[in-house]
């Protein structure tokens, strides 16, 4: 019998073993903490953020499923068997999620819209704090992937003038392609809003510091819902009470969940919210898996394998 270790919440387990059960009946599935299982009977295994350590102590798991877009969960295991495939979950219903989240606060920053929650608090009837003209609203995505493309086509349909920075140079219709770290001070430089969306990798950690803030335009905004590893908090506070920053939006933080001690958590220009841009739907990724399974059983090509030398 084929078998799948399922790393998730014991508490929530129900959630991913009923479609499990629907989409791959031959499959059996074990719970990691709950159901006893013997190492060497383990073929496929899932997980967001194991336990370090776990994956190597499986000798005959063939493939690795990370339920969320980024790996990194996986790639700070320092034990993590890298010559097994890790795939990493790609998927319209959660790039769609996270599309949703930039641009509600890019719009929310753009409509000056916490400047009239705080009005309606005192009970005034301010007729101001008009926006920016919106062709004048230039927006900055760092990851141009599958979710800073979807977010970045939204945003161009708004109007906004859409650029992105990726490694690779991209062409997407409508959106700016900026490339390499020879190009970054030059995006940087014409980002009036700046949306993180990189996967956090050596070469992308602590992105977002005080060098960066200098190189946006004064009056800046910056959205973080990529991960918490990206951004260097104390810079973006400073950076936000010098007044060369308007503010942020960070779902995402360094240290999670966020410490009560956290300056952040009462910033009056900060907005945050608790790791939710998007939330992995596990009857859709239960299918994904098991369809992934039954392809590979068959000798069928994995996709989106995560390359082990880039980390995303
Ligand atoms: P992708 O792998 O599809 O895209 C990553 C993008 O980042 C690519 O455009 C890539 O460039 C670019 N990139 C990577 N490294 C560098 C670098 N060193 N310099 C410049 N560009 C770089 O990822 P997704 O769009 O699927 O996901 C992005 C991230 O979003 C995830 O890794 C995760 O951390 C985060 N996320 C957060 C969620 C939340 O709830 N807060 C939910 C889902 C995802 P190139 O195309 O040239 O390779
Ligand atoms: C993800 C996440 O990476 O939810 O998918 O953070």
């Amino acid at each position: 019998m084929t078998t799948l270790l399922a790393v998730v919440p014991t508490f929530i387990a129900r959630l991913w073993t009923e479609p499990l059960a629907q989409y791959a009946p031959w499959l059996k599935v074990v719970i990691h903490g709950q159901d006893d299982y013997k190492p060497e009977e383990i073929d496929y295994a899932l997980g967001f953020r194991p336990p370090p350590g776990l994956f190597k102590t499986l000798p005959n798991v063939k493939v690795i499923f990370s339920l969320g877009a980024g790996v990194d969960g996986f790639l700070s295991d320092k034990d993590f068997p890298k010559q097994i495939p890790l795939v990493r979950f790609v998927d319209h219903t959660l790039s769609r999620e996270m599309m949703q989240y930039v641009v509600l606060h890019t719009l929310m920053f753009h409509r000056t819209q916490r400047q009239f929650d705080r009005a309606q608090a005192q009970k005034q009837w301010a007729q101001m704090f008009p926006p920016r003209r919106t062709e004048d609203t230039r927006v900055g995505i760092l990851g141009l992937g599958e979710i800073g493309t979807m977010a970045g086509e939204y945003l161009a349909r708004l109007d906004f003038p859409v650029s992105g920075w990726s490694r690779t140079k991209k062409s997407v219709p409508d959106i700016k392609s900026f490339a390499g770290d020879g190009e970054l001070e030059a995006f940087l430089g014409q980002s009036d809003i700046l949306v993180c969306l990189l996967p956090l990798t050596p070469a992308t950690y602590h992105i977002l510091n005080k060098k960066t803030f200098a190189q946006l335009p004064k009056g800046a905004y910056v959205i973080n819902a990529a991960r918490g590893g990206h951004l260097v908090e104390d810079d973006l506070i400073a950076a936000i009470d010098s007044g060369h920053l308007a503010g942020a939006t960070l779902d995402v933080f360094e240290t999670e969940p966020l410490p009560a001690t956290s300056p952040i958590w009462t910033h009056p220009k900060i907005t945050m919210t608790p790791h939710v841009a998007a939330m992995t739907d596990p009857r859709v990724a239960s299918r994904t898996v098991a369809d992934a399974i039954a392809g590979h059983m068959k000798g069928a090509k994995l996709d989106n394998v995560v390359d082990f030398e880039l980390g995303y």
